[in-house]
């Protein structure tokens, strides 16, 4: 039997597949032939997806604790009595605290609609703080909210005569863009990367800048101007979409090819060379890529693209324009319920969990975590940690297996996966709305977040219509008016395009002048700025628990510029400890003249599990962009020989 489904993971292509079911088991999933954008081809995380069902450690039974916080310690009970126990802490949580006293957090370790979302109902019903914000791609978000067009449907892509490859590395984290890309190439388009480091997807490129880590804004500024001062810039489309020409034009002015050189590691010929292509360039594609927002100026990189995109008049033509999330129209907040709220209850930026942990008042005393590793993958991770392993926090966990934030909960429940439920979601590289249906009956006890809302809703005597859906009609709720369940479900997938912004004036103009154009600081010396971007076979830390993962990923590991090393008199293949004003961890060196001096490369989002010191969040500081993106990529570190003591 064949099952029509997708990948659930947080990544921009929301790929469809297809699981082989044989007795109740799935033998394979593979890639749906048919899809416009995925094609037939998984990726090198999800080929084998079906190992997660049987993997060891997957969590089959709910759990309480029984030793310490974080101990690990848990003995199996029953679902009646996990509900029974949740129910009833926070019933006291409400009683002594008030309903505020509880926090939901989840993210997108599934983009379903019906996992991430089914279980807010609950907490909108009891009046509990609300989660706002995002750690990924705040700055992109920020900068949509204030109209800024930030997508382009990838089955433009082949129309454009360049593509600019900024801060992303398609060939890790989005490889089913790269057909397009190839596409546009054999109609004659150039290919250009802007990338500190040396990555699969530079090698590939026609051209590959490595400027320094948060200079994006200067070097935007340097291309912004030349577009002026060559008589170049799209004024007409200017006119009709931006309020602030006059101050770009002051703020772009004292960033020449020279000074702009100083502020980013470039030459002035290598970036004069970058701006004229760019002026003469017909169509230009921007895909802006997710790490440069990274920072504390996260808002000015994505803005400084966005000038480009528009003064360029780059989204005059298809093809053209900036691409940074392109999604398609799934109103999904109709699944999330946000109606069900007695009030205006406060709302938490996830982004600071740490943070809220520690400072919120009234405190948090009561939180539930799903579809999310907040231990390994929030900043400041040393901070989140304290605040989980608060004796006077209640937490509730539910993941596929016992992640660091699993460790540290009191109860935790056993979901389940992809191919165990059904679902609904968009995608971030694609304008396709994808459905998902279930192959296999759930393994052992596991439920989805649709079962655990009406289980949980029926022991906290939550009474609604909303709390007896189905996760069909859950998923059904979320599709945009004039669908169908059945023929999504029956299809796989749909386009539900979101259109190119109208060439005509604007009633909110936009703002492209604002926020700081400048150069980052200088790094203090002795110290390296560390940059973790994403790992080859790791989704963020989903993966970083399975043999087969770990093995291709090798060793946790960090790569620096051989003239660094030698400076630091290290050598290639020793275990070094980087440490921050936040905390340690240890890794195997490695040597690349692909990175640039100055900076140590840290992949994969590694649990504690794999060694008691390579969670990368260990090193990052309490510290966000104006919009609240965490800014992962501003920490620096020392790096000396592993003290064996
Ligand atoms: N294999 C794999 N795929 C993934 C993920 C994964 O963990 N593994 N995660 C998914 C998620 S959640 C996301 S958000 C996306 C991210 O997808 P991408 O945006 O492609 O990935 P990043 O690693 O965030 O950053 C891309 C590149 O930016 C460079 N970079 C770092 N700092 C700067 C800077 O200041 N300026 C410039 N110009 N470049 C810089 C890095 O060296 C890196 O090569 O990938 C998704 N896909
Ligand atoms: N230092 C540093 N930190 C970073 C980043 C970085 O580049 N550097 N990147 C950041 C980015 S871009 C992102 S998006 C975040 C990601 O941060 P998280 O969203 O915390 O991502 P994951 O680590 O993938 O954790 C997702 C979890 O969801 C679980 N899960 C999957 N499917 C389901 C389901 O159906 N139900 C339930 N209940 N659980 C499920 C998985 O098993 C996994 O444990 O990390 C951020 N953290
Ligand atoms: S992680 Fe991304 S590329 Fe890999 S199968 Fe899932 S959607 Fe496709
Ligand atoms: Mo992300």
């Amino acid at each position: 039997m064949q099952v029509k489904g997708c990948c659930p993971l947080d990544c921009q292509d929301s790929c469809a597949w297809v699981a082989s079911v044989a007795d109740g088991q799935v033998t394979r999933v593979e890639g749906a032939k048919d899809h416009p954008v995925t094609r037939g081809v998984l990726c090198a995380k999800v080929k084998d997806y079906e190992g997660r069902l049987t993997a060891p450690g997957r969590l089959l039974q709910p759990l309480q604790r029984t030793g310490p916080k974080g101990s690990g310690q848990f003995a199996e009970i029953s679902w009646d009595k996990a509900l029974d126990e949740i129910a009833s802490r926070f019933r006291a949580i409400i009683s002594e605290h008030g309903a505020e006293a509880l926090m939901p957090y989840s993210y997108l370790g599934s983009q379903g609609v019906v996992q991430r979302l089914a279980l807010n109902r609950v907490f909108h019903a009891l009046g509990a703080s609300r989660q706002t914000g995002a750690i990924c791609a705040m700055s992109a978000a920020a900068l949509m909210g204030e109209g800024h067009p930030i997508g382009v449907d990838p089955e433009e892509t082949p129309e454009a005569s360049l593509i600019i490859l900024w801060g992303q590395n398609v060939l890790t984290t989005c490889h089913h863009q790269w057909h397009f890309i190839e596409a546009a190439r054999k109609r004659g388009a150039r290919l250009i990367a802007i990338d500190p480091c040396q990555t699969r997807t530079t090698k590939q490129c026609d051209l590959h800048l490595a400027p320094r880590p948060g200079s994006d804004s200067v070097l935007a500024a340097a291309i912004g101007r030349h577009l002026l001062t060559s008589g170049r810039a799209d004024l007409e489309l200017a006119e009709l979409w931006v309020s602030d020409l006059a101050a770009y034009r002051l703020r772009v002015a004292p960033w020449t090819f020279e000074k702009a050189a100083e502020a980013t590691g470039l030459t002035a010929e290598e970036i004069e060379g970058l701006a004229e292509e760019f002026a003469s360039a017909r169509t230009a594609l921007i895909r802006g890529g997710i790490a440069p927002q990274q920072a504390r100026n996260g808002e000015a990189f994505v803005r400084g693209l966005s000038a480009l995109a528009i003064l360029g008049g780059h989204w005059r033509r298809p093809g053209g324009g900036l691409s940074i999330l392109s999604m398609p129209q799934l109103p999904e907040a109709q699944a999330d319920r946000a109606d069900l709220a007695p009030g205006n209850a406060r709302a938490f930026d996830i982004a600071r969990l740490g943070e809220i942990l520690e400072t919120a008042s009234p405190p948090v005393k009561g939180l539930m975590v799903w579809s999310a590793n907040p231990a390994a993958t929030q900043i400041d991770g040393p901070r989140v940690r304290r605040g989980l392993a608060r004796e006077d926090l209640f937490t509730v966990v539910i993941d596929h297996f016992l992640t660091d934030t699993a460790r540290l909960a009191d109860i935790v429940l056993p979901a389940t996966t992809q191919f165990e439920h059904v679902d609904v979601q968009g995608a971030w590289g694609h304008h396709y709305v994808m459905a998902n249906l279930p192959a296999i009956a759930p393994a052992g006890a596991a439920r989805s977040s649709g079962a655990i809302m009406r289980g949980l809703a029926e022991k906290l005597g939550l009474d609604h219509p909303a709390f007896r859906e189905s996760d069909e009609e859950i998923a059904a709720s979320a599709l945009p008016e004039g669908w169908s369940w059945a023929e999504l479900a029956e299809a796989g997938w749909r386009k539900s395009p979101t259109p190119r912004p109208a060439i005509a004036p604007r009633t909110e103009r936009l703002r492209i002048s604002d926020g700081p154009i400048e150069a980052p600081d200088a790094v203090e010396q002795g110290l390296l700025q560390l940059l973790t971007p994403k790992s080859h076979y790791f989704l963020n830390s989903t993966f970083a628990n399975m043999p087969r993962h770990k093995k291709s990923q090798g060793a946790p590991a960090v790569t620096l510029n051989a003239a660094d090393a030698a400076r630091l008199r290290l050598t290639e293949g020793q275990t070094v400890t980087l440490s921050s004003g936040s905390g340690a961890l240890d890794a195997v060196l490695r040597l690349s003249d692909g990175v640039r001096p100055g900076i140590a490369c840290f992949e994969g989002k590694w649990w504690e599990e794999a060694g008691p010191r390579h969670q990368m969040n260990s090193l990052t500081p309490s510290l966000w962009s104006p919009a609240g993106q965490p800014a992962y990529n501003e920490v620096y570190v020392r790096i000396a020989p592993v003290n064996p003591g």
